[in-house]
């Protein structure tokens, strides 16, 4: 089988994150690019990536299957629908755009170019995920309560700066929020229809390469929200919760068990019954269908999985897609725009104090 051929748009952490990913699901990096030509080319011979193109090149190369848009959210659209137009498989990074309505433009873009079109939500790729996930559809149990956080704290300081600082309408909520949100929407089956959020700064300014800068983006958010099978939920999100790395902690109460996953740990679902929290051991202990949860168990059970081995079995995901075979759970535009429906509400809510509806179907 000849390995479907990828090329990466970002010289950054999520470039060489998505490079090894690809690479370890047996496909092929053919080629690098960046905005800044010097930058790409360290990257490139950081990665041991030959090719190093412009952006505008690499779409279009002919030896290129699938495009990889890992640069900073401004440009997605830009960079994803040029890949769309030139009939690409597309995997773009979130937020897959600066508002709802541009994603929209994207998702139905792609849908009807027929190319396959990724968000990587890459937290669904947890065993624990998929295991609890399973256990509530086959289980049929009634999830009521919903409750988490997902904190870091690699903006604690006000000298700590990165372009996501700048960007967009929301920035601890669009980068990570969305992860939590998604992940819940993904292991329970619900919407999440309405809310009330409130974003908090700790820095209103920060040291930016050019000196002090005023920012209007939120280094913390805080929601209460309601879905549309009768659950309520409340998420705690920042970027600045010293001692925290990507504390992504997700409980869910069932009338009969509740489920918790902790991406710190991940190789344990919690399951609790009045009993007590059992901590089920990933893959040991499956109560469910082994096909929901087997192929999501990288190593052999006992030894720790991790974030690039998510991100990994992505794309094993994307590649089997592109071959027209299976990948369930796939994280998709749609998912994307989804993100951004929820972002735009919560934005909303912050700005007037008041519950906003989710647009549920957009689509
Ligand atoms: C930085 O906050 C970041 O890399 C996010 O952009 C990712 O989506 C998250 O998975 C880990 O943290």
């Amino acid at each position: 089988m000849e390995p479907v051929r990828s090329g990466i748009i970002g010289a950054g952490f999520m470039g060489a994150v998505h490079t090894r990913a690809v690479r370890a699901a047996g496909g092929e990096v053919v080629a690098l690019a960046g905005r800044s030509a010097s930058r790409t080319k360290d990257a490139a011979t950081r990665s041991g990536v030959t090719l190093v193109l412009s952006p505008a090149e690499l779409i279009a190369h002919p030896d290129i299957d699938v495009i990889h848009v890992c640069t900073p959210n401004a440009s997605h659209v830009e960079f994803a629908a040029a890949a769309i137009d030139a009939g690409k498989h597309v995997v773009c990074e979130k937020p897959l755009a600066l508002n709802s309505q541009d994603a929209i433009s994207l998702e139905r873009a792609a849908r009807s170019a027929g190319v396959i079109n990724v968000v990587p939500f890459v937290y669904r790729y947890y065993p624990t995920v998929r295991e609890a996930r399973a256990r509530l559809a086959s289980s049929g149990e009634r999830v009521w309560l919903a409750h988490g956080h997902y904190l870091q704290d690699w903006l604690a300081d006000s000298e700590d700066y990165n372009w996501r600082v700048a960007e967009g309408r929301s920035r601890a909520f669009a980068d990570i929020g969305v992860h939590w949100c998604d992940l819940f929407e993904f292991m329970t089956g619900h919407r999440i229809t309405r809310l009330t959020a409130r974003l908090t700064r700790l820095h209103s300014e920060r040291w930016a390469p050019q000196g002090l800068v005023p920012v209007d983006t939120e280094d913390a958010a805080s929601l209460l929200f309601e879905t549309d099978r009768g659950a309520t939920g409340s998420l705690v999100v920042s970027q600045a919760s010293r001692g925290r790395k990507n504390r992504l902690w997700i409980e869910l109460d069932g009338d009969r068990t509740s489920f918790v996953f902790d991406q710190e740990a991940p190789d344990h679902l919690g399951v609790g019954t009045t009993h007590g929290m059992q901590l089920v051991p990933k893959g040991v202990e499956t109560s469910v269908d082994t096909n929901a949860v087997g192929p999501y168990i990288m190593v052999p059970s006992g030894h720790p999985q991790g974030y690039q081995d998510s991100f990994t079995l992505l794309m094993s995901e994307v590649a089997s897609a592109v071959r027209g075979g299976p990948a369930t759970g796939l994280p998709t535009f749609a998912d994307g725009v989804r993100a951004a429906l929820i972002t735009d509400a919560v934005v909303a809510s912050s700005m007037t104090g008041e519950w906003v509806d989710v647009e549920v179907s957009a689509l």
